[in-house]
């Protein structure tokens, strides 16, 4: 069960974010709503939510999620591979300290964004992307195991991120795009294909029995209430201008 979570306000340099997307700007305004219903969805899933001001030097700030893996044993601060994002970890260790006696950190030449990592119960799955290269995943991979837990590299081709295109929502029960659904070490795995024309969807996430879940992808909200959790959706269609799903919104630990 996840106890708290940690998100940091939208700035207004947001339009200057990175993206791949084509769907144009995000408008600052709408984000900041979308930004408060999102709390509340968190907030609606019994966690204490920490809100962090925005930062308007570092306008992809609100993808809070790639900064650091929180685990139950340890905190572990990234070093983002996008150069625009490399600064966003400053800061940081000041507020975790807040959660954690234990403080961890990703050094140079390796990177980490942890949007790539998926945590299943202890093991901790590591996306090799654009964003997160060799070197960092096997400094993670060494931290895990210093504390007791276990990570293991995952090869992506197509994806930003791995959590982009994969999901784990417990109970063996893990959302696949793409790629993933045909990846070895997730075979073991009760697989729910994600759609093509659904894929943002794909980028969903459990929190204490729920499954908060992008707005205005109904098969896949369908699929998850199947497997009989309660779905809670929230527009996010400004955060997905600029590539960011639901996961990246915020730490969830
Ligand atoms: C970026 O490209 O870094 C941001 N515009 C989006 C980050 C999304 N984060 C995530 O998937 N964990």
């Amino acid at each position: 069960m996840f106890k708290n979570a940690i998100v940091k306000t939208p700035s207004k340099s947001l339009v200057k974010g990175i993206t791949t997307a084509n769907l144009g700007f995000p408008n600052y305004e709408k984000a900041i709503e979308q930004h408060q219903k999102y709390i509340e969805a968190l907030e609606s899933c019994e966690v204490t939510v920490k809100i962090l001001d925005a930062d308007e030097n570092y306008p992809d700030s609100t993808f809070i999620e790639d900064v650091a893996l929180l685990t139950p044993k340890c905190a572990v601060i990234t070093n983002p591979g996008a150069e625009s994002r490399n600064g966003e970890t400053a800061g940081l260790e000041e507020v975790l300290k807040g959660y954690y006696l234990e403080i961890e950190k990703i050094e140079s030449p390796g990177t980490v964004e942890a949007g790539d990592i998926m945590m299943v119960g202890s093991h901790f799955y590591i996306g090799l992307s654009k964003r997160t290269n060799y070197d960092g995943a096997q400094q993670m991979i060494q931290i895990l195991e210093k504390h007791d837990l276990t990570g293991s590299a995952v090869e992506l081709s197509e994806m930003l991120h791995l959590k982009t295109g994969v999901a784990y929502l417990e109970n063996n029960n893990m959302l696949a795009f793409c790629e993933f659904l045909d990846k070895p070490e997730f075979q073991k795995f009760n697989l729910i294909e994600i759609d093509e024309d659904e894929s943002y969807a794909a980028n969903s996430i459990w929190i204490n029995n729920n499954v908060i879940v992008p707005k205005g992808f109904p098969k896949t909200k369908n699929k998850i209430e199947a497997l009989e959790y309660k779905v809670i959706e929230v527009d996010v269609s400004e955060f997905q201008k600029l590539d960011g799903g639901l996961s990246c919104l915020s730490l969830r630990f």
